[in-house]
């Protein structure tokens, strides 16, 4: 039986990605902040998923909390197969000249910092086992800037960056590292975004049909069941109505 860990589990992709996992009889370890949520969520499932399903209150800026929580892993959880960097948000869509620091020091903190605190986490147990595979949540903020993203694109360009070269550094262990790079997605990433402003997070997916959260998961299980010798490497995944970061196809 496989385990695979998912970092930002409480909502989004994240919650879209260990509900498919537990289904697929995985072992599944889950993070967010919001522990209320992820509670809800297992008690959801079945008494036999329940018993696969470890769930933990982790904030990925916090490098102690993050070995503390890797090392009270049961041992049945504790060889994680699967590890999905996905954590993460963007706060604020501003001019560079007007931007607020403190959204800028969060997405740092989290796409950035917290990604590479977990990956130094868990990697060394995959090295010991030979075994491994690592899929980072880039984005399309990470192929191509656009205006009013600065610090967002910045950290998805670096995820981007970090993924090329912790392939690099992982490839002589037999550990696969990938990265998925979303286009519109509607989960609460713009509600985050904006601050909780709801009308203006629900523009950003008018007129036109955003990707959903298990349409992500969905390409995590392809990416994870291709056979051994195969690394889906990095994966462009966009609505049928989105050309760019800033084209999309609108119905009026
Ligand atoms: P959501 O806001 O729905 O989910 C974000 C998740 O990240 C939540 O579970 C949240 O949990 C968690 N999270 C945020 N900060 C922290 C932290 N400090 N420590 C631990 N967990 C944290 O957004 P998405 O599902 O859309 O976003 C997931 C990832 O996908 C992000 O990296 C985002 O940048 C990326 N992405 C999203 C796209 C989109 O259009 N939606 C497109 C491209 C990429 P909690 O608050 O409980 O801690
Ligand atoms: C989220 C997609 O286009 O808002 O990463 O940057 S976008």
């Amino acid at each position: 039986m496989k385990t695979i860990l998912v970092t930002g589990a409480s909502s989004g992709f994240g919650a879209a990605t260990v509900q498919r996992y537990a289904s697929e009889g995985w072992r599944v370890i889950a993070w967010a902040r919001r522990m209320d949520r992820l509670t809800d969520w297992k008690s959801s499932l079945s008494t036999t998923q329940q018993a696969l399903t470890w769930i933990q209150e982790v904030d990925v800026r916090d490098p102690k909390a993050v070995t503390s929580a890797i090392a009270s892993l049961p041992a049945e959880f504790s060889d994680v197969d699967l590890l999905i960097n996905n954590a993460g948000l963007a706060a604020g869509k501003d001019p560079v000249h007007t931007a607020n620091l403190d959204d800028w020091e969060r997405m740092i903190d989290t796409n950035l910092k917290g990604l590479l605190y977990v990956t130094r986490a868990i990697s060394p147990k995959m090295v010991a086992r030979k075994t491994g595979h690592i899929i980072n949540i880039g984005s399309i903020a990470g192929k191509e800037s656009y205006p009013e993203g600065n610090a967002y694109n910045a950290t998805k360009y670096a995820v981007d960056g970090l993924t090329r070269s912790m392939r690099m550094d992982l490839v002589h262990h037999n550990i696969r590292v990938s990265q998925i790079c979303p286009g519109m997605v509607e989960t609460e990433f713009s509600e985050v975004r904006f601050h909780g402003d709801q009308q203006k997070a629900a523009s950003v997916y008018a007129h036109m049909e955003p990707l959903q959260a298990e349409d992500i998961a969905d390409l995590i299980w392809y990416m994870s069941q291709a056979p051994a010798h195969v690394n889906i490497a990095d994966v462009l995944i966009l609505p049928t109505s989105q050309a760019s970061a800033t084209i999309v196809a609108r119905q009026s």
